[in-house]
């Protein structure tokens, strides 16, 4: 099913060592779970989903979520072009366009101008249930953006900052009727605003192990708050101009078809990718005894959550509560309810996240004017089997 080694296995084998492996647990629950704690099965999950796509593709299996940061071998991985391959050794950062001192950094000089550190929940925009592996949680370690801006200069005219990755791949552009073969290259950009704002950060390090090529080794940059598609991988060059970048990942295959509802009359429009909404799921369901848990997962932009509430069946919402360890701003928040007592059979679990805002999570109804997938927020029903 996964095939991660180390502490799986090994624990695997001292498990089965101590006759626990005839219970028929899978192997993969094995890890999270205290003494005499077993995973009741979610019965939502597709017999023929690949977890692992070698060589450049990995799923989270949010069954397995054990604490608050993402193991760096665990951390669900995909881009558009595969890996490109980089000599560390030699790898420069450039910083060009509108500054008054063009860049070339290497990471040891970006690393004297650190270290800093930020935690960011992390979710790839294509994100949905009933898996929802395409998220995770790390610490970051690198550097503000702001630094090396600082230091090139940024000119008045400067509005938007480029940021490329070092992948490229061939593309057919279209204009009206012509059509260009062309090799582009994996692109994004922050508005000025957003590009000096503190938080934005250079990251060389995951949960202080260097970067893999999977993470975009040597070099990324983290939005933090924002969907998998604003963190370039492979950062490779920073490029600060004053129109608008519109390169087929920031203005073409990232955006949102909605219809919103404008003095009483339905407008379709299509927005860029940006930052999270409002998320939760249940992860895993476990049982002891009679006692029953349920883990699950908030991300968002980093605006603060007033509440969790979790529904069985056709009960009441009711509270849950959150693991203080995932309080940082932009770390996702992992979340408990507990409940005795379940008849045997097929039961619903879902949950609603509520921000200080009072915002709250939507249902599937409410985003049905959501016509593309991205941004799928909304609650997200599962089910599971009491034996
Ligand atoms: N250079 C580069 N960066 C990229 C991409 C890419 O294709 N090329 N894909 C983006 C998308 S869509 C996502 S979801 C995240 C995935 O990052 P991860 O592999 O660390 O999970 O990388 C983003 N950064
Ligand atoms: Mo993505």
């Amino acid at each position: 099913m996964m095939n991660q080694p180390s502490r799986r296995a090994i624990l695997k084998g001292s498990l089965a060592a101590a006759g626990l492996g005839v219970l028929g647990i899978p192997e993969w629950v094995l890890p999270a779970l205290a003494q005499g704690e077993a995973v009741v099965p979610f019965t939502d999950i597709p017999d023929n989903v690949r977890w692992d796509t070698p060589p450049d593709r990995r799923l989270l299996d949010v069954r397995t979520i054990d604490g608050p940061f993402t193991p760096i071998d665990k951390f669900a991985t995909t881009q558009h072009y595969g890996h490109p391959e980089i000599d560390i050794a030699t790898f420069k950062l450039k910083v060009s366009g509108l500054v008054d001192k063009p860049l070339q950094l290497s990471i040891d000089d970006l690393k004297k101008m650190g270290p800093a550190d930020l935690v960011a929940g992390f979710e790839c925009s294509g994100n949905r249930g009933p898996l929802q592996g395409l998220c995770g949680n790390g610490r970051w370690t690198g550097l503000p953006l702001k630094k090396v801006l600082d230091a090139a200069g940024v000119k008045p005219a400067a509005r938007e900052f480029v940021f490329f990755g070092a992948d490229k791949g061939e593309e057919e552009v279209e204009w009206r009727t012509q059509k260009y073969k062309i090799d582009v290259p994996f692109g994004r950009s922050l508005n000025r605003e957003k590009a000096m704002s503190p938080d934005i950060f250079l990251a060389y390090a995951l949960n202080q192990q260097p970067l893999s090529k999977h993470q975009g080794a040597p070099l990324r940059l983290i939005v933090p708050g924002w969907y998998g598609v604003a963190n370039v991988k492979w950062l490779s060059q920073i490029h600060i101009q004053e129109d608008a970048y519109l390169g087929k990942y920031q203005a073409r295959w990232y955006r949102t078809v909605r219809g919103e509802m404008i003095d009483g009359e339905m407008k379709y429009m299509e927005n860029a990718v940006t930052h999270m909404n409002l998320k939760s799921f249940v992860a895993r369901v476990t049982k002891s005894g009679s006692s029953y848990k349920a883990l699950g997962v908030v991300l968002n932009d980093g605006t603060p959550i007033r509440s969790v509430e979790v529904k069985l069946d056709d009960g009441p919402w009711q509270p849950a509560t959150v693991d203080p360890a995932t309080k940082e701003k932009y770390s996702w928040k992992l979340f408990t309810y507990s409940w005795t007592g379940t008849a045997p059979g097929e039961h619903t679990i879902v949950s609603r996240v509520t921000d200080i805002n009072g915002k709250v999570q939507p249902t599937e109804k409410d985003l049905e004017t959501k016509k593309s997938f991205l941004e799928q927020n909304s609650q997200a029903p599962r089910k599971f089997m009491v034996a």
